[in-house]
């Protein structure tokens, strides 16, 4: 059975692991959000698609959920005492990874051969494949004005109001339309709706591949909190209610299923109310053996959905 999940950062990446712990190889494809994506120290930064390879490789830093474990940061004091942009925290083991994706970019190689290659270096079984070749940058609209994503997440720590997201709608990589086109179900990790997935939904003709096939979302709001990120501040922000109802409603029409924190039980009826179906289960990944139950508890769920329209 293919599946293919849609992925984020560090949310999407621990779902990411877990559906790969119960998926052959070739039946997972991974869809990573680049409009996080961007271009510093003359480098092609890519942290959603380094989180979700990372991750799976087992190379991840626990503590941040991005970068290397075992890390050291001599080249970004180096850089530091050169007066260089520090702001942005790259670490010696990361930055083979950025040196090496812009050596082979620049060689002529696509961003998806670039993240297959990675692939193999790193024994990666399953499909990881960013959302689009060309870089399709999300910018968010804010009260200090209109921010480049890493300068608004990282450098300004979301801090700024949030207005409006502005997502570039670039050509999706051929290989996400042919895996759309042959997967069984849909998974939406629990990822930013607005910041990680919306970028991927976005792309033309992403949305219509999904009709037809079963999707299910697993919430990344647990009792009224995001587990990682602004998600629950931007929600706020953007004028919608804080709650996994928001996020399901985000989905309504798109996908048939919902897979929500057992602490916000008492929400399921709100949610199946918006038509959506939903699983109340322990969303909150610890642990290796809790991405392996959600995802496999998220595989069921998907697998007993009626397609969306
Ligand atoms: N996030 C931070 O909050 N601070 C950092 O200094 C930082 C550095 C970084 C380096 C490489 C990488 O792949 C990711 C990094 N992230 C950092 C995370 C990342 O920018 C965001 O979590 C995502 O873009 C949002 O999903």
């Amino acid at each position: 059975m293919n599946i293919v999940a849609l992925a984020g950062g560090v949310g999407g990446a621990k779902l990411a692991h877990g559906l790969a712990h119960n998926l052959s190889p070739a039946e997972l494809t991974i869809v990573v959000n680049t409009g996080d994506d961007f271009e510093h120290l003359g480098l092609w930064i890519a942290p959603d698609l380094d989180t979700v390879l990372y991750t799976l490789a087992g190379l991840a830093n626990p503590e941040t959920g991005w970068g290397q474990r075992d890390e050291t940061w001599n080249c970004l004091q180096a850089l530091g005492r050169l007066g260089a942009p520090t702001w942005f925290g790259l670490g010696d083991r990361d930055l083979a990874t950025h040196l090496e994706r812009t050596r082979r970019r620049r060689a002529g190689a696509t961003l998806t051969e670039v993240t297959a290659a990675l692939c193999q270096a790193w024994g990666i079984g399953p499909r990881v494949l960013p959302m689009a070749d060309a870089p399709a940058p999300t910018l968010v609209e804010t009260d200090e004005g209109v921010l480049a994503f890493q300068e608004y997440f990282v450098h300004r720590r979301c801090a700024p109001r949030v207005q409006a997201v502005r997502l570039t709608a670039a050509e999706p990589a051929p290989a996400v339309l042919a895996a759309l086109e042959a997967a069984a179900a849909v998974v939406i990790c629990p990822s930013n709706p607005f910041l990680s997935v919306d970028p991927i939904l976005n792309l033309p003709g992403l949305r219509e591949r999904l009709a037809g096939k079963p999707v299910a979302a697993v919430s990344p709001i647990v009792g009224g909190q995001a587990l990682k990120g602004p998600a629950a501040k931007l929600l706020a922000e953007l004028g919608r209610e804080v709650s996994a109802v928001a996020v399901a409603a985000h989905y309504q029409g798109l996908a048939a299923g919902f897979v929500l924190d057992q602490v916000d039980a008492a929400l399921a009826p709100a949610i199946e109310a918006l038509g959506l179906r939903v699983r109340v289960t322990d969303t909150v990944m610890r642990s290796d053996a809790d991405r392996a139950r959600l995802a496999q508890e998220t595989l069921a769920f998907v697998h007993s959905l009626p397609a969306a329209h």
